[in-house]
């Protein structure tokens, strides 16, 4: 095979991601939807678990994680980065991705398994048995879909979050077009890195789903239209606003992820000390340690503490670590105006890298 090829789908959070990258990058690939058949032949023999999306490279080299995804064009074609050159810009790009692919998911799965949990099987159920009648595919549909419906709870999803949750969602589509109103674009007229996380939850999920999309379009049309040009691939020939600013239109959304996500990370390190202090050297990690408290929007509940995250933010604070002492002092004054300054002497139990696919200890 000469190109690359994609697997994932239209109905995932991740490969919207990755296809957003792609296109805009303008990298040549195929999409395959991750059948019974190819999940099997494919991502389970060549990963080791369900997951997508999944790149297979015209070597037939298989790359996971969107973020591994994106790196492995950015190093192969380093002309037009989607990532800013300036330190606090790029840090930024990766508190986003943190807030996108970690914090996101609590709107996008209320949504999608409370408003819209009979159209999803069915949609699942096109791609997983695309010659199946309309039955064949909705049963078809519900096993794949069942799985991730498993998530919602450790995710902290229950009739006592869910106004939270929405209510969270509701400020941030407000805040996001407030800052639409200003930028096409997260960190400018160009898109990078951090449109590209941000439209994981928003495509899939926030935008595709029926109920949820119907829902954008007549509450936060600038949201719906910047979704349509990220997923396009658009927003190739702009600029990152200049002198390393960070919009302030941005704040109101970095807040809420300090104020939110930030004592989520911190609860989940302390677990992750206290499991690290016993494991053995390269262990792999578990996905998740224990529920703990957690509060969106004003309501309290309990998820899971997921180790992923903390790889997220391992990114972010090898940024902030990276930085020379003037723009680390910017960094900090950044971090105290949004309520963030525990993240300028956080310290994860150990370090983080993915082994085999897995998350494990370096
Ligand atoms: N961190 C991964 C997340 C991938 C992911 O969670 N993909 C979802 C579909 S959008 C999935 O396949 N999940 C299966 C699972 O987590 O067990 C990435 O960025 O690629």
């Amino acid at each position: 095979m000469s190109e690359n090829t994609l697997f994932g789908s239209e109905m995932s959070y991740f490969t919207g991601k990755a296809r957003a990258y792609l296109r805009w990058k303008g990298v040549e690939f195929t999409e395959i939807a991750p059948t019974p058949a190819v999940m099997k032949s494919e991502i389970i023999a060549n990963i080791g678990w369900p997951v997508i999306p999944v790149l297979k490279t015209p070597d037939g080299e298989y790359v996971q994680d969107t973020s591994d995804i994106i790196q492995h064009f950015e190093t192969l074609r380093p002309e037009t980065s989607a990532l800013p050159e300036t330190p606090l810009q790029d840090f930024v790009s990766y508190l986003l991705q943190l807030f996108s692919d970690e914090w996101m998911t609590l709107p996008a799965m209320h949504y999608r398994w409370n408003h819209n949990e009979e159209w999803i099987y069915g949609q699942f159920g096109k791609s997983a048995a695309p010659d199946g009648t309309l039955e064949e595919q909705y049963e078809a549909g519900k096993i794949v879909g069942s799985r991730f419906r498993g998530f919602v709870p450790m995710l902290g999803i229950t009739p006592e979050t869910i106004p939270g949750v929405e209510a969270a969602y509701e400020k941030f589509l407000a805040d996001f077009s407030a800052h639409l109103e200003r930028l096409p674009y997260l960190l400018g007229t160009r898109a990078s890195f951090a449109d590209f996380a941000l439209i994981g939850p928003m495509y899939a999920h926030q935008y595709r789903d029926d109920w949820t999309g119907a829902h954008m379009k007549r509450t936060a049309p600038l949201v719906a239209d910047w979704v349509e040009r990220v997923i396009a691939g658009q927003g190739k020939e702009g600029e990152f606003i200049p002198g390393d600013d960070i919009p302030v239109t941005l704040l109101p959304i970095l807040k809420v992820q300090m104020e939110e996500q930030l004592p989520v990370l911190q609860a989940t390190n302390d677990l992750f000390i206290d499991w690290a202090a016993t494991a053995e050297p390269q262990s792999d990690l578990p996905r998740g340690f224990e529920m703990i408290p957690f509060v969106t929007g004003g309501h309290a509940g309990q998820c899971m503490a997921r180790t992923f995250a903390l790889f997220r933010l391992q990114d972010a604070l090898d940024v902030y670590d990276a930085m020379e002492a003037s723009d680390q002092a910017r960094a900090d004054a950044f971090l105290d105006a949004i309520g963030g300054k525990a993240l300028t002497s956080f310290k994860l139990a150990a370090r983080l890298t993915r082994r085999n696919y897995r998350l494990a200890l370096a």
